[in-house]
């Protein structure tokens, strides 16, 4: 386990030590401790704050959209695979460093499961929540209408996998990978920000790619 901590903590070589030492507890949760570091994994690492999440089947899964909207509704997958789809190829950065390049999420913009639900004047935020009973993630309205936020069914041209997140997961492409919640079964129009899981123990709540976390990288174009 110490030799494990040590991996994980060498590999977080862009993170502050405080988050280094958040993700290095969270990776001791993997029940099998091996999970994050198997060949094969195409250079993602698994994550979960809980030990077992149940899986969902494509028969079982709904997504639910509420809170402060005019039609709230809830979603099974095939409905969201009727939906319009958005695909994208950017770069997974998780923010203790480790990252994936030129990944492909499609899914249906968050944007129009907003639109269709019908949003309130006054409401300013959205909280995700997730089947593994314990993850949360939330951002700023403005944020979610952005054309890189999907709500996500496939990676890598594939469905999502139980692993990844599947059947459904959120996937923020700006930010860093904490935000992407994964095993996504609600979405619930607040009128202010809730901090999520992560955000409760340090991380930001705004998660910019390289303007956040402290982190100030150069802007690029
Ligand atoms: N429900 C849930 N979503 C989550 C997490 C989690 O523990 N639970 N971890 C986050 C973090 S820190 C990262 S880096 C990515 C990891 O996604 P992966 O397991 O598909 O690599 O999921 C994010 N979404
Ligand atoms: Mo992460």
């Amino acid at each position: 386990m110490v030799l494990g901590l040590l991996g994980l903590g060498a590999a977080g070589v862009a993170a502050g030590p405080f988050l280094q030492r958040v993700e290095s507890g969270l990776a001791q949760r993997d029940p099998s401790g091996l999970a994050g570091l198997l060949p094969g994994n195409n250079g993602f690492r698994y994550y979960s704050v809980v030990t077992s999440v149940p899986e969902r089947s494509a028969a079982d899964y709904t997504l639910t959209v509420d809170g402060l909207v005019d039609r709230p509704a809830t979603h099974r997958l095939a409905d969201l695979q009727a939906m319009p789809q958005r695909r994208l190829v950017k770069d997974v950065q998780c923010v203790t460093g480790w990252r994936v390049p030129d990944t492909p999420f499609e899914g249906v913009p968050l944007a129009h499961l907003l639109d269709a639900a019908g949003v309130r004047p006054g409401a300013k935020a959205v909280r995700f929540s997730c089947f593994d009973g314990a993850y949360t993630e939330s951002l700023t309205l403005d944020q979610a209408r952005r054309d890189d936020v999907l709500v996500a069914l496939r990676l890598q041209d594939q469905p999502i996998g139980h692993q990844h997140g599947g059947p459904v997961r959120l996937y923020v492409a700006p930010m860093y990978f904490y935000k992407s919640a994964k095993w996504l079964s609600g979405i619930t129009v607040t009128d202010a920000v809730q901090p999520g899981y992560w955000e409760g123990n340090g991380y930001d709540v705004d998660a910019w790619v390289g303007r956040s976390n402290g982190r100030d990288d150069a802007p690029t174009s």
